[in-house]
Parts: C-alpha cells; sequence; structure tokens
C-alpha cells in the first residue's frame, strides 16, 4: 500500500528525534495523515507478515471490541496480545470495547439531557451508553448525520489508565452510497502497531457498512504522534538495523534538544520487506 510506505517515508524525513516514557527512543513526527480505498482491496500490508496467528489475533480482538467486555476472560483463550495488561481475573483498564459499547454516564444523568429517561435507546441496563448501536441506529435514519462519532477516551479513565487508548476516537461519514470512516489515534507505532489498527479499522468500516445497507468507501486516518522506535532493544529489528548509524550519530548530540532535524540523516531508512518482530506482543 503506498499511503502506508507514504507515512513512513514522511514519519522519518520530517520526524525528530524524542525519547519517550518507554525507556526506547523515537523519530517522530506530528499529525501525519492518509486515506485509502476500501473500493479498491483491503489494506492488509505486505511489507509485514500479517497473516496466520497475527490475522487470528485482530480478528479476535476485533470482535472482543465489539463485544464491549470489559475483560478478556474470552479473549485470552484466542490470543494472548493483551495478556500483559490485564490482572489474574483478566480485568484491565484499556477502555476501547468497553467504552464503545457501554460509556459511563453518570447516575443523574447530564444537565440539559433527557438522559436518564427510562425508554431511552441507546442506554443499557446498567446505565450506560452503547455508542455502537447508536452509529448503526442513525446510519440507517439519518444517514447524512455528521455526528456519527465513537469515543473511547474517558478523561477520568486515561488519566490512571496504564495505556489509554491510542485509536481514541472514529467518525463515520456518508457520502452518495458509500460509508467513510475516519479514525484519530493519538499515538501510532508505525512499524509495529498501526498495521493492525489499519487492518482493524477497515474491518469496521466493512463490517458496519454491511451492517447498514451501505459500501464501504475510505478510510482515513490521523496519527497525532506518529512514530518509529529507534532505540536499541528488542522491539523490532529493521530499524535498530537501519538507524544504526542515526543513533550513532544522536550520540554525538544534544539529545534533550526538543526538536532535532533528523532528515539528512535517513536516506536509507524506510522498510522493505520483512518486519521481524512479532507484533502486537511487542507494543511497549
Ligand atoms: N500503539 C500503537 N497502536 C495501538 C496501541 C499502541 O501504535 O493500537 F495500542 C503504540 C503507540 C505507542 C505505544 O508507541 O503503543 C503507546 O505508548 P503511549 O501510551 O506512551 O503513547
Amino acid at each position: 500500500m503506498q499511503q502506508y510506505l507514504d507515512l513512513v517515508d514522511s514519519t522519518l524525513a520530517g520526524g525528530n528525534y524524542k525519547p519517550n516514557r518507554t525507556g526506547v527512543d523515537t523519530i517522530s513526527s506530528f499529525s501525519q495523515q492518509y486515506t485509502v480505498d476500501l473500493q479498491e482491496g483491503f489494506p492488509l500490508l505486505t511489507t509485514k507478515d500479517l497473516s496466520g496467528f497475527r490475522w487470528n489475533s485482530l480478528i479476535h480482538e476485533f470482535k472482543w471490541y465489539l463485544s464491549g467486555e470489559e475483560h478478556i476472560r474470552n479473549l485470552r483463550e484466542e490470543t494472548g496480545i493483551w495478556d500483559a495488561w490485564a490482572d489474574d481475573e483478566g480485568r484491565l483498564d484499556t477502555a476501547y470495547g468497553r467504552f464503545w459499547r457501554r460509556f459511563p454516564v453518570p447516575e443523574e444523568g447530564l444537565d440539559g439531557e433527557a438522559w436518564p429517561e427510562d425508554d431511552h435507546r441507546w442506554r443499557n441496563d446498567d446505565g450506560t451508553f452503547d455508542q455502537i448501536q447508536y452509529v448503526i441506529d442513525t446510519l440507517q435514519e439519518s444517514p447524512n448525520s455528521r455526528r456519527l462519532v465513537v469515543s473511547a477516551w474517558h478523561p477520568a479513565n486515561a488519566a490512571v489508565s496504564t495505556l489509554p487508548p491510542c485509536h481514541y476516537t472514529f467518525v463515520f461519514n456518508v457520502q452518495g452510497d458509500r460509508l467513510n470512516c475516519h479514525l484519530t489515534q493519538r499515538s501510532g507505532d508505525i512499524a509495529l502497531g498501526v498495521p493492525f489498527n489499519i487492518a482493524a479499522y477497515s474491518l469496521l468500516t466493512h463490517a458496519v457498512a454491511q451492517e447498514t445497507g451501505f459500501k464501504p468507501g475510505k478510510f482515513g486516518h490521523t496519527v497525532v504522534d506518529a512514530h518509529v522506535y529507534c532505540g536499541k532493544g528488542d522491539r523490532g529489528a529493521w530499524y535498530d538495523d537501519n538507524l544504526a548509524e542515526l543513533q550513532s550519530r544522536l550520540g554525538e548530540v544534544d539529545t534533550k534538544a526538543e526538536y532535532l532535524d533528523v532528515r539528512e540523516w535517513l536516506t536509507e531508512t524506510a522498510p522493505t520487506e520483512s518486519d521481524e518482530s512479532d507484533g502486537y506482543d511487542h507494543v511497549p
């Protein structure tokens, strides 16, 4: 997918050296954006092996999101990708599907809302709000709506979560008979996480289009902090190799500089064939 190669290229070319909480440093760029037309095919990248158990993990994670479960007791039977983030009971504080399907609402409701009426359509029995059902119903009843937003970001959760949602909000948008989806991601590891994120949200667009009678249209993606890890470590082989020279040069300069233009050092660094890493389980 050319858009992905361009994303890698522009993240690296326009990137700045940026240390971060993980201890493995990054080359980071602000607000990278691309759009892919799902009519032209499914954007499952070939620069990284996303087949076999990785595709299997992706499908089960996707179904888990849609289930709204706040635990991984069922998911971990199928894939171990979330095991590290959960406790022994399978509970975890990262909220994707949980907030998609059961966004918390104060018991007394929100000021200025009819909430909580007993017969509220998208109200779950526990008083939470089902954003996915809202989007599906509204797409059928008011397809031109510009309010088809789903958010996984809850400030009170995000402030304390060990891994606040990376892909935290998406918006559906109808154009003609096509359903488009735009994802905003606050933080994206271009080599490891993002290829999965592209596939998962393309799948979501297909699924919601099928459910609501539209044809899949485009997938648009904004990555606010788009980065490639370049520090030493076991997280992905290719950038360590390719950026070895960069690292040695960074050692010579003031790495605390807020913005460091690395463009001239990065000439041969776009990933080519395989990324040796396992994928999700290496996401810091
Ligand atoms: N990350 C992704 N995609 C995901 C996910 C995580 O790229 O779906 F869950 C990466 C982004 C970043 C790290 O490198 O994981 C999360 O760290 P932080 O919370 O500090 O942004």
